[in-house]
């Protein structure tokens, strides 16, 4: 048996980040494998999590999020007689939905310590009539209100409102019965994903889940842009800041000028984040831009 989290949520949410900043350190002195599905042929996260973690496996998009995949429950398979993990983090695309992953997990006999939904304070009106968003939020049983340090407290509260009834809608259903499968679900508010330890201690495992709902095909296109020059920051910024609306997020990896290293940049409605830059890439450059 190997316990695994699922980490799920909209696009630029805070998934990386919260595995970056709090995961890691509550599961110091463990063996943890992390696998993370991207949106995108070449991985972003996959890089930055390399950074903090020794067994990362890359699955690009397509392999986990629409069906229950052979190729992702091959992937587990791998990661469990290479590394004899003690516990698995599965961070999922923010472009699927996590129910056929946790239906997956099970089956590997890997029972579900939790499924995280990241929702983004910043953006959340941006983002909350998306059929995909919705089941991320129902298919979760513990809610993180990330990015609180961008939102008023009383957007926030108005934010946590909104997100259970959500979860109250979206929630899976035993498609024999009719009832809902998840019966409890747990709210944090955080900013870049700290989270305390007892997220992390199983304290909130899923019941066994048998039966399969349906749901929705995710309906973002991807494009992928090759730079071959370093980029001037300013003159990226702002032409990042005048994509059109339907580009909901770019990020990649690029050098710019005066950096000594390659740095990752990240956009999301309308706003472009410090880079992070990266010491040991040696791989292409390029930014992929995500939209609806
Ligand atoms: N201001 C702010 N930025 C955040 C927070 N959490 C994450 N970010 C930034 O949001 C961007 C997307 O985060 P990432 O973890 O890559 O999102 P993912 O797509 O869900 O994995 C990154 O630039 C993060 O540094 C937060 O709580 N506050
Ligand atoms: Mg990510």
């Amino acid at each position: 048996m190997l316990p695994a989290l699922v980490i799920t949520g909209f696009l630029g949410s805070g998934k990386t980040t919260l595995l970056v900043n709090s995961a890691r350190e509550h599961f110091s002195g463990k063996r943890v494998a992390v696998i993370v599905n991207e949106l995108g042929q070449v991985g972003v996260d996959g890089k930055v999590l390399k950074n903090a973690y020794s067994q990362v496996l890359e699955l690009p998009e397509g392999c986990i999020c629409c069906s229950l995949s052979a190729e992702f429950e091959k992937a587990v398979r791998e990661i469990m007689e290479k590394y004899h993990p003690e516990v698995l983090l599965v961070e999922t695309s923010g472009g699927a939905e996590p129910f056929p992953i946790i239906l997956s997990l099970q089956a590997l006999d890997c029972p579900v310590e939790g499924v995280i939904c990241l929702v983004d304070c910043a953006h959340f009106d941006r983002y909350r009539e998306d059929s995909v968003a919705k089941y991320q939020i129902g298919g979760s049983n513990i809610i993180v209100l990330n990015k609180t340090d961008l939102a008023k407290v009383e957007e926030v509260d108005r934010i946590e409102k909104d997100v259970l009834e959500t979860w109250k809608l979206y929630r899976p259903v035993n498609t024999l019965t009719g009832e809902p499968l998840y019966t409890k679900v747990k709210v944090y508010r955080t900013s870049y994903g700290r989270l305390p330890k007892e997220v992390f201690e199983g304290i909130y495992t899923l019941p066994e889940l048998k039966a399969l709902p349906q749901h929705p095909q995710h309906a973002h296109w991807q494009k992928v842009i090759n730079i071959f020059e370093p980029l001037d920051y300013e003159d990226l910024e702002k032409r990042l800041k005048n994509l059109p609306e339907n580009v909901i997020r770019a990020k990649g990896i690029v050098r710019l000028k005066r950096y000594p290293y390659p740095v990752v940049v990240n956009y999301a409605f309308g706003r472009v984040d410090t880079p992070i830059e990266i010491k040991d890439y040696d791989g292409p450059y390029f930014v992929v831009l995500i939209g609806n």
